[in-house]
């Protein structure tokens, strides 16, 4: 190749140099072309805001379950879930009272049903973000403990576990991941319930106030798989806008929440949240 003369008129080496450039704008264009095209569009701006993010809120719902397999309540209270009755009527408090055996039977047949249930992509990368945030704090509204089974700690469960029990009358608490449910109280014979809030019963003392502060001073929150129709947890992303943080929504639909957020993503949550953390 003689001095002046440029690559591009070598023809061979032109070839070749043209077929790489093709070929690396092809690779650009089909990567970025695949998010927009799967309406996973993760703008620039909530890049920034993760990359420099310290202190981040993130509230899950069922659907962030969903790719696991497990149902969702499909908005909220009022479909019917077990024996034709209502979700807010087999889960509330009043049932407990009128009929024990009856939730106990709703909930050992959900425990039984997550026994095989493993987390997927977007629970093992919300794991990774207590790592990556100074200050992260994981709230949920699921009882399914799969964001525990994939590896996140501190986990602010607003609405309980199913697998725990605790007594009606003492309040002591069972695990029965590691042991089936004895029939009564080990301490004091009374009954023992499932470790879940059931409608009408107030949250966890303290878990709706660590995390409503937590949501006043977060800079970065985000809102996954969630109806956003079960209060006071779908309070929590408008204190957060409230004080001034970035509110990113994830849901293939849209939600009551969906106006209030800075930018909602409209998408899977085993698809979406894995491309929010790889960057
Ligand atoms: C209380 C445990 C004080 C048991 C649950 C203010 C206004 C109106 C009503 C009230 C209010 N304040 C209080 C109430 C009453 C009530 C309430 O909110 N009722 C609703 C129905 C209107 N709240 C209470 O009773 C709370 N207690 O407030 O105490 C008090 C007491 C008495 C009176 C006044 C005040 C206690 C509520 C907790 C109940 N227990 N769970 C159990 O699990 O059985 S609630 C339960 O349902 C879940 O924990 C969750 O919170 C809710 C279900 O909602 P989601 O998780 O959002 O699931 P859903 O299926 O609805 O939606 C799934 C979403 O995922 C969808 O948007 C879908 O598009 C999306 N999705 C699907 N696939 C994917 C996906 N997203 C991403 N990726 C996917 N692949």
């Amino acid at each position: 190749m003689t001095k002046g003369e440029s690559i591009f008129y070598c023809h061979e080496k032109a070839q070749k140099a043209r077929m790489i450039l093709l070929r690396f704008l092809c690779l650009f264009v089909a990567k970025d072309l695949s998010a927009t095209i799967a309406g996973m569009q993760i703008s620039e701006e909530l890049r920034r805001r993760f990359a420099e993010a310290e202190r981040v809120l993130v509230l899950t719902g069922a659907g962030i379950s969903a790719e696991s397999g497990v149902p969702t309540f499909r908005g909220g209270g009022n479909t019917a879930v077990w024996k034709g009755m209502r979700f807010d009527v087999i889960s509330s408090a009043e049932m407990v009272e009128r009929d024990l055996p009856a939730v106990w039977e709703w909930f050992d047949y959900r425990r039984n049903f997550m026994d095989s249930i493993l987390p997927n992509p977007a629970h093992y990368e919300i794991a990774r973000w207590q790592e990556r945030f100074p200050d992260f704090t994981l709230v949920t509204q699921n009882v399914d403990g799969l964001h525990q089974k994939a590896g996140s700690r501190d986990v602010v469960e607003l609405h309980g576990n199913v697998w725990r029990a605790r007594c009606t009358v003492c309040g002591l608490g069972h695990d029965m991941s590691q042991s089936a449910r004895p029939d009564a109280c080990p301490s004091c014979g009374h009954e023992l319930r499932p470790d879940v809030v059931l409608f009408g019963e107030m949250l966890p003392r303290g878990a709706f106030e660590f995390a409503s502060s937590k949501a006043a001073s977060c800079d970065l929150c985000f809102v996954i798989g969630t109806s956003a129709l079960v209060y006071p947890a779908a309070g929590l992303p408008g204190i957060a806008r409230a004080a001034g943080a970035y509110v990113c929504e994830v849901n293939p639909e849209r939600t009551p929440l969906s106006d209030l957020c800075d930018e909602v993503i409209t998408g899977k949550a085993g698809e979406v949240v894995p491309r929010i953390g790889a960057q």
